[in-house]
């Protein structure tokens, strides 16, 4: 592993992004799921290393960039967080294309860009506002009932929107940052009742986020969501891959027509918004957002130091 690790960092409508610019482990070549394969068996402490305490913290996505393997992309990039490897993430790549922007290795406009779960398109605007084409989405299972341990029987939906998410209307506490440990606590236990219960999501996938909804607080949204992912962190934007499977279970319920506007907003009150294209199994979502740039800087590896991987759980 590099000594040193060059990054840009970002917030997507308050969601942290940092991606890597220079300093990411050597790898052959490959497909972006090939590649992410390597990284998980041979180079997880580097991802540690980069958004762990101490050079990160829980909340900070992660992204490390490859040259891409199909002609037509701009680059491949896998996202990661604190406990591991992400298929998706929609802030990450809105705060990717305001990163590239930034550092002028992209003009405004349309780029594909390639991940593990599938190529994505990022549409860049110059003031880092960005629309995300992302991966088709779907409701994998509707009104799915758990029993959790300490919050009583909770209803929801199982769809994919480049991650798997559990969708639940409606928990019965204001979505508010007053609120933030008790909704923790709430999305924490459905999540463990989910994995007790063997519900899972296509293809055994596992369902690692789970979002809350409820009324917005914003006159121009039409919802209000939490997200909490799978370190126990939740989501400060409204994450782009929860709207777009909030958005392909609307569609399948026939609650959202095709090019019809959905703006989510976050526990922060800040706003995605996105809209759907029908395919056979669900939908194409788009999602927009806007990225700011907070910090270039160069963390350092030292090998002498402890905590040289960062504070692994
Ligand atoms: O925006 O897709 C997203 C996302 C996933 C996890 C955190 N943000």
């Amino acid at each position: 592993m590099a000594n040193r690790v060059h990054v840009i960092d970002s917030h997507t409508e308050g969601e942290p992004t940092r991606v890597v610019m220079g300093g990411a482990p050597d790898l052959p070549a490959g497909t972006a799921g090939e590649r992410l394969e390597h990284l998980r068996r041979d180079h997880d402490g580097f991802r540690s290393a980069v958004v762990c305490e101490p050079r990160g913290f829980d909340a900070l996505v992660g992204a490390v960039l490859y040259p891409p393997h199909s002609p037509g992309a701009v680059t491949q990039v896998m996202f990661f967080n604190n406990v591991g490897w992400l298929g998706m993430c929609a802030h990450g790549t809105i705060g990717l294309g305001a990163t590239m922007l930034h550092a002028g290795q992209i003009e405004p406009g349309r780029h594909r860009v390639e991940t593990p779960v599938g190529d994505v398109v990022m549409d860049v605007k110059a003031d880092g506002r960005v629309s995300v084409e992302n991966v088709e989405s779907w409701r994998a299972q509707a009104g799915v009932t758990i029993g959790t341990e300490r919050h009583g029987v909770v209803h929801g939906d199982v769809a994919w929107g480049g991650n798997w998410f559990f969708l639940v209307d409606g928990c019965g506490m204001d979505l508010s940052l007053a609120n933030v440990g008790r909704l923790t606590d709430y999305a924490w236990d459905v999540r463990a009742s989910l994995t007790r219960a063997g519900i899972t999501g296509d293809d055994g996938g596992e369902i690692d986020h789970v979002e809350l909804f409820g009324p917005p607080t914003r006159p121009d949204a039409h919802s209000k969501n939490f997200v909490l992912c799978p370190g126990r962190e939740y989501d400060r934007s409204p994450c782009g891959t929860g709207t777009s499977a909030k958005m392909a279970c609307l569609a399948a319920a026939g609650k959202l027509a095709d090019d019809a506007v959905w703006r989510q907003e976050s526990i922060l009150g800040t706003l995605f918004s996105g809209s759907v294209r029908s395919t056979e199994r669900g939908v194409l979502p788009t999602v927009a957002g806007r990225a700011w740039i907070t910090a270039e800087s160069t963390l350092l590896l030292g090998s002498d130091d402890p905590f040289r991987e960062g504070i692994r759980a």
